[in-house]
């Protein structure tokens, strides 16, 4: 197990809002690559990674955005496969999306489907410590084959269940599902370029066949929102378009680096892909 001192893990979190200052634009840091990596040769591993893994493909397009992008974290940082840090560090190769702010991507040209098992991986960049605690930026996950309809994962957001905790009341994987946000990202399509579909490789994975419409938001907490129909009750088979929202929308949302003083951070996504893509 590597280890790398807790108090370096917090720092290279940390960092990542410290940089929303106009005054402090650095260029794009990629601590997760190897220094000096080129795009040509960037561009070269990811057409490798998709090659190895047919019908894996990542976003590489925003539809629309309620935040105001941040240059030293742009929102190209989320396209393509995920360039993690491991489990006890996170990746700075993220778009920050904001808190409580929403994203809408997709794959130019293709379509996601409801295929055998999960179908959607989302990478962000939370990590454990050597303890045991989970540094979480949980958020929101919706899909819509048409823009129009909308479906989400009836997400659950228990803070503290069981009453297990390591240092922290808001550190647990325990009554958290349908969220994304949660687990560390090993996969690195530079430097580690593992199997996507290895439970080792990480992000957080859902299921196009639990996704239900949602037909009232008006509680304004997707926590609270109304699930109904599944995709392929409503004849749908494949999605075109997802949604990430931050997880402070909700006010139930709480975690151990929102506690204790700390800044809420908001959600920083490394990448988000389909298992089962198909050209539209
Ligand atoms: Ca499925
Ligand atoms: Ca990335």
């Amino acid at each position: 197990m590597r280890k790398i001192p807790l108090f370096f893990v917090i720092l290279l979190l940390v960092t990542v809002p410290q940089c929303q200052n106009p005054g402090d634009e650095a260029p794009p840091q990629e601590s997760s690559a190897p220094s000096g990596i080129t795009q040509e040769q960037k561009d070269a591993a990811r057409n490798a990674f998709y090659a190895e893994h047919p019908d894996f493909r990542c976003v590489d397009t925003l539809v629309s955005f309620s935040g105001t992008e941040n240059p030293s974290f742009p929102v190209a940082n989320a396209y393509g496969p995920p360039a993690g840090s491991g489990e006890y560090a996170g990746s700075l190769d993220v778009f920050m999306l904001g808190t409580e702010k929403e994203a809408v991507f997709r794959i130019a040209g293709k379509v996601a489907a409801n295929g055998a098992g999960d179908d959607l991986v989302i990478y962000e960049n939370g990590f454990k410590t050597a303890s045991g605690a989970y540094y979480m930026e949980p958020g929101f996950v919706e899909v819509s084959p048409d823009g129009i309809n909308w479906y989400g994962f009836s997400p659950a957001f228990d803070p503290d269940s069981p009453d297990n905790e390591n240092s922290s009341p808001y550190n647990e994987l325990s009554g958290k599902s349908g969220m994304a946000g949660l687990l560390p990202v090993v996969l690195n399509y530079l430097t580690n370029p593992i199997d996507p579909a290895l439970p080792s490789a990480g992000g957080d994975r859902l299921d196009l066949g639990n996704a239900k419409k949602i037909t009232d938001s008006s509680s304004n907490d997707p926590l609270t929102y109304t699930y109904e129909n599944t995709l392929s009750a409503d004849g749908f088979s494949s999605i075109k378009y997802v949604k990430i929202m931050d997880g402070y929308t909700s006010a139930s949302v709480e975690t151990a680096l929102s506690g204790d003083g700390n800044p809420r951070n908001g959600m920083d996504l490394d990448a988000i892909c389909f298992f089962h893509t198909q050209s539209e």
